[in-house]
């Protein structure tokens, strides 16, 4: 087996967020270990052989994260972050969504092949405090591990940095019908990995912390836990992770070297497994492991690292042994062929600090820069154009799953075999990846760094469906989104302050 392991980190070590000037060290907490938080899963209002139907509530909170005061926090359906949807394969889902903060926001589904620009909740679907919105969308695509995110342009990151990012698990047969742990909360368990820095009593101050290559905190939280430790019940755990930072890359890896086996990527199980010791998660990223504590007794502990830093303890109790082999294949990749007559199209990734752009240029909410047919599959090169050592940007797509095809010619990283929304890309690098839409609409696609995003490392192209090729969509433009949030705050236009405004302020550019 030894010879299978996985033990590096796949990316190029010059290119690690803490070479960057204004990197952030994480710090041990100092504080008490706490229960790790695991978010309630989300009742539904209702359901039906067919149909699920939810309410979801953006709202204010506070939470003792710290001893002293609570911090004041946002989340969806609880004070920070917020509880697990689920969603099942082949149903209607109809969501009531309501927003009672004090400032318009969207409910942006990360991952999920549903329309744009509406049901799939980026900028151009806001809600306005004290309203709400209905949407419904069909369920059609493989069990994932997927979230919910707050994404008004330019603002998604100063929200999704006060807390609203909650995760999601959709579900289907075939996942069901394999032997991995699935009972959620014991030893199956959403790992939302974040940073903050707490400042004079305990609050979090975005504009403080703020920089345009991302926004980050010495202390870890992990699914809104300070200082985490987990009891093992099991002997085998499943870790969802999702990297829910604005800009933190985790190294990822256990104490003893510990081995684990990756089970899934983002959008899918991936093919085969993939035993490794070291992991690497970008922003948005979801990489599923499953950790085998058979060589533990009660009373051991097992630490989750990122770098040296300890994120969780988990304390070991007594547990039934457990001989389950996973089988060897999980999941068959669809691979749909390419029309040869279908040009590649390319995507750069511009820039740093404020400079940030695609293709050359800064996001316009107004603006479409791309259109294809639907269900056409085609392949795109994205390429990260800052020379090394740079940084690595996480490329993300809304509205559909693509496949990686090549890395700079050369075959993609095992543990990325399967569907994927989101590709870490190195400095220089050009990815290859295979994509198609199975839904119309109007989708966003940028860097997931997400003070990136705001500042304009973004662009959006149209899905033409052929049976309506006339479609208008009503797009909204950053002005109105501005204008409300400079109501909202009461101040003047020109004291509303927005870090992605910044961006596009010192490049001397009209949003
Ligand atoms: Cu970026």
């Amino acid at each position: 087996m030894a010879e299978d392991m996985i033990t590096n980190y796949f990316y190029d070590e010059a290119a690690y967020d803490y070479h960057d000037g204004g990197y952030v060290p994480l710090e041990e907490p100092q504080t008490e270990q706490k229960p790790l938080n695991i978010p309630s899963l989300l009742k539904p209002d209702k359901e039906t052989a067919t149909d699920m139907y939810y309410t979801i509530v953006a709202q204010t909170g506070e939470v003792q994260l710290l001893p002293g005061q609570k911090t004041k926090t946002w989340g969806y359906n609880a004070p920070l972050l917020g509880q697990t949807v689920v969603f099942k394969r082949g149903k209607t889902i109809h969501l009531h969504l309501v927003n009672h903060l004090p400032e318009v926001t969207t409910f942006h589904w990360h991952g999920l092949a549903i329309p744009g620009p509406i049901e799939d909740g980026g900028c151009h679907a806001p809600v306005y405090p004290g309203q709400s919105r209905d949407v419904s969308f069909k369920i059609n695509q493989p069990a994932a591990f997927v979230w919910l995110h707050a994404h008004p342009c330019p603002s998604t990151a100063e929200q999704v940095w006060h807390g609203l990012a909650a995760g999601a698990i959709v579900q289907d047969e075939h996942e069901a019908s394999l032997p991995l742990p699935r009972n959620y909360g014991v030893d199956d368990l959403p790992i939302i990995l974040q940073d903050r820095r707490f400042h004079e009593n305990n609050q979090w101050d975005y504009r403080a912390d703020y920089d345009p290559d991302g926004v980050a905190g010495p202390t870890p939280m992990i699914n809104g836990t300070i200082n985490p430790y987990f009891d093992v019940t099991t002997q085998k755990v499943r870790l969802r992770f999702l990297d829910g930072a604005n800009r933190r890359e985790w190294r990822l890896h256990f104490s003893d070297n510990l081995p684990f086996t990756q089970i899934a990527g983002d959008l899918s199980l991936l093919p085969h497994p993939v035993k490794m010791n070291k992991l690497l998660i970008t922003c948005a990223e979801r990489q599923e492991i499953i950790v085998d504590f058979g060589k533990y007794k009660p009373g051991d502990e097992v630490i989750l690292y990122s770098d040296d830093v300890p994120l969780i303890h988990f304390r070991i109790h007594e547990f039934k042994p457990d001989n389950t082999v996973l089988p060897n294949t999980l999941y068959q990749r669809p691979d749909p062929e390419v029309d040869p007559d279908v040009p590649v199209h390319h995507v750069t990734l511009d820039g740093m600090d404020e400079s940030v752009a695609m293709n050359g240029k800064k996001f316009k909410m107004d603006r479409i820069d791309f259109k294809m047919p639907l269900n056409q599959v085609q392949i795109w090169d994205i390429c990260n154009t800052n020379p090394a050592p740079g940084m690595i940007h996480p490329y993300h797509m809304h509205g559909t799953a693509f496949e990686v095809i090549s890395r700079d010619g050369h075959a993609p990283y095992p543990n990325e075999l399967g569907l994927k929304d989101t590709v870490a890309i190195n400095p220089g690098e050009h990815v290859k990846i295979k994509l198609w839409f199975d839904v119309p609409g109007v989708f966003m696609y940028h860097c997931h760094i997400i003070e990136h995003e705001d500042g304009g490392m973004m662009a959006q192209l149209q899905v033409i469906d052929p049976a309506d090729p006339d479609k208008k969509y009503k797009l909204m433009d950053h002005m109105t989104l501005m204008k409300a949030f400079a109501e909202e705050r009461h101040v003047p236009m020109d004291q509303l302050w927005l870090g992605g405004m910044d961006s596009y302020k010192k490049m001397g550019m009209e949003m």
